[in-house]
């Protein structure tokens, strides 16, 4: 660090707590920004040369970039319960999608609330047990929810037929929208809304977009943008549907980069009004992934594999924040985070208070110190659990499965333990990540010690959560087992007609 960086650092961390003891400064709202599947090197802050997110670029540009942030599972609804919470997947007692309790009061709306927040849920939710909605975990107002894990369509209205049917996901919607309307944007004006109703006191906004889930789809616009786009660089326009790339590079799906720009394109709405209500200094906004992006759509390169992977791809995921009466404008920091944080670090900023039984429970750490200084370190070691899966084997492609495992991360290095099921048998690998982000050599054999090391500490971890991987009988995941329960899937669906 040079001198003027270090003289900005401290006038910041001892000018923010005078401010806020003095009581100047109101407390600040708070918004997440969530996209759903999106790559880690997806946004052009993060490496991208083809998607465009100048939005989320200014988040970077006038905050701080986390180059290692986590997701805490490789697919949306634990890694969304645990950043409602705070607290990791497997000790909420996630064994495969679904929530098994119901632990209304342990999500971030609740202590906000009791600290004078208004609170708002709006778009994809996927973070509680299937039949609870936002409302019932406690947000005041809630916009555009649905039950499933994904939208139908992202155009009007909002069906996989394209037609209006008896049961709509979205019927209001439907009713006052036509032909040609982007959900997006319907989640931008209800965002926008929200925040005009309160500009004049603390609330809390959880945004979450549908994009770039799949069916991934934009309007005829961006598709000319981007494929006109991937014609100038002189590259075959490769042949994508809503959910697959079919033919040519998934570095070039011009439906998923135009279901990107729309997205950031609402997230420019939003920064658009936080400056035109005087507000932008007063809110806290971080944008967010929640898990890797779907192979057969988009990549993650270079990390390894992505949604569904206990590789990088599959868990590390953009994190970037902006507030500027705590962080300077284009910080970037390599002090490991994950998504259990954002729940302490609100908590924090905020001065609200968890409850004692809560506090216990968390899996995170409040970010604060690095957001006042991106150099500051935070020792711990990061962990998954995932439960063996028997949801993902129909859709299996090659290049996308489910896998029961523990992995952890420390310093440089990943260990990733492979339980036995029916793609292999029980084994370690392990990455150093810094050197080899890729994650293309295994030095478990080489490195006996160092695997010996961290399967301890894995181990003792897993001791202490209340799922287990080593609870799960192996034989119930054989091949055989698949294979019976996909005979058994078809002959009732055979039944049935
Ligand atoms: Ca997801």
């Amino acid at each position: 660090m040079n001198r003027r960086d270090f003289i900005k650092l401290s006038a910041l961390s001892t000018a923010y707590p005078a401010v806020c003891a003095a009581g100047n400064r109101r407390k600040p709202n708070i918004i997440i920004l969530m996209a759903d599947d999106i790559g880690w090197s997806n946004p052009s802050c993060m490496g991208s040369t083809f998607y465009e997110t100048p939005n989320v670029d200014r988040i970077a540009a006038e905050g701080i970039v986390f180059t290692h942030a986590y997701s805490p599972a490789n697919k949306c609804s634990p890694s969304r319960a645990a950043t409602q919470t705070g607290i990791y997947p497997a000790d909420l007692g996630i064994r495969r999608l679904k929530l098994p309790n119901y632990q209304s009061d342990c999500y971030l709306p609740n202590p906000l609330k009791e600290n004078g927040y208004t609170t708002c849920h709006v778009g994809k939710w996927h973070a509680a047990p299937w039949s609870r909605m936002p409302k019932d975990v406690g947000y005041d107002h809630v916009r555009l929810a649905i039950k499933k894990g994904h939208q139908e369509s992202l155009f009007w209205p909002y069906t996989k037929s394209g037609k209006v049917e008896r049961k709509l996901d979205f019927p209001e919607l439907v009713k006052n929208g036509s032909e040609g309307d982007y959900l997006t944007d319907k989640l931008g004006d209800a965002a926008i809304e929200f925040i005009e109703d309160n500009k004049s006191k603390p609330f809390f906004l959880n945004l979450c977009f549908y994009n770039v889930h799949v069916p991934v789809g934009t309007t005829d616009k961006y598709k000319k943008h981007f494929i006109d786009k991937i014609k100038r660089a002189a590259r075959e326009v490769p042949t994508c549907n809503q959910s697959r790339v079919i033919k040519g590079s998934t570095d070039y799906n011009y439906l998923y980069a135009g279901a990107m720009k729309q997205m950031d394109d609402n997230i420019g709405r939003i920064l658009d009004k936080l400056d035109e209500l005087k507000i932008a200094d007063d809110t806290f906004v971080i944008f967010v992934g929640e898990n890797g992006t779907k192979m057969t759509v988009a990549n993650s390169k270079p990390l390894r594999e992505g949604k569904n992977s206990p590789y990088e791809g599959g868990m590390r995921m953009p994190m970037i924040a902006r507030y500027s009466p705590m962080i300077t404008p284009k910080s970037r920091t390599e002090t490991p985070a994950i998504l259990m944080d954002l729940f302490p670090t609100i908590m924090d900023m905020t001065g609200s208070s968890i409850p004692k039984a809560h506090k216990k429970r968390l899996g995170g750490v409040s970010l604060t110190e690095v957001f006042r200084n991106p150099n500051h370190k935070i020792a711990r070691p990061l962990y998954w659990l995932m439960y063996p899966s028997t949801i993902q084997y129909t859709s299996m492609g090659k290049d996308e499965y489910c896998l029961p495992f523990e992995s952890m991360v420390e310093g440089n290095w990943k260990l990733i333990h492979f339980r036995p099921c029916y793609l292999m048998n029980e084994h370690y690998e392990l990455y150093n990540i810094e050197k080899d982000i890729s994650e293309k050599n295994d030095l478990a054999k080489e490195m006996p010690e160092k695997v010996k090391d961290m399967a301890k500490k894995l181990a003792d971890w897993q001791e202490t959560t209340l799922v287990k991987n080593a609870d799960y009988d192996p034989d119930e995941y054989s091949l055989q087992a698949m294979e019976n329960a996909r005979a058994s899937r078809k002959k009732s669906k055979k039944e049935k007609k």
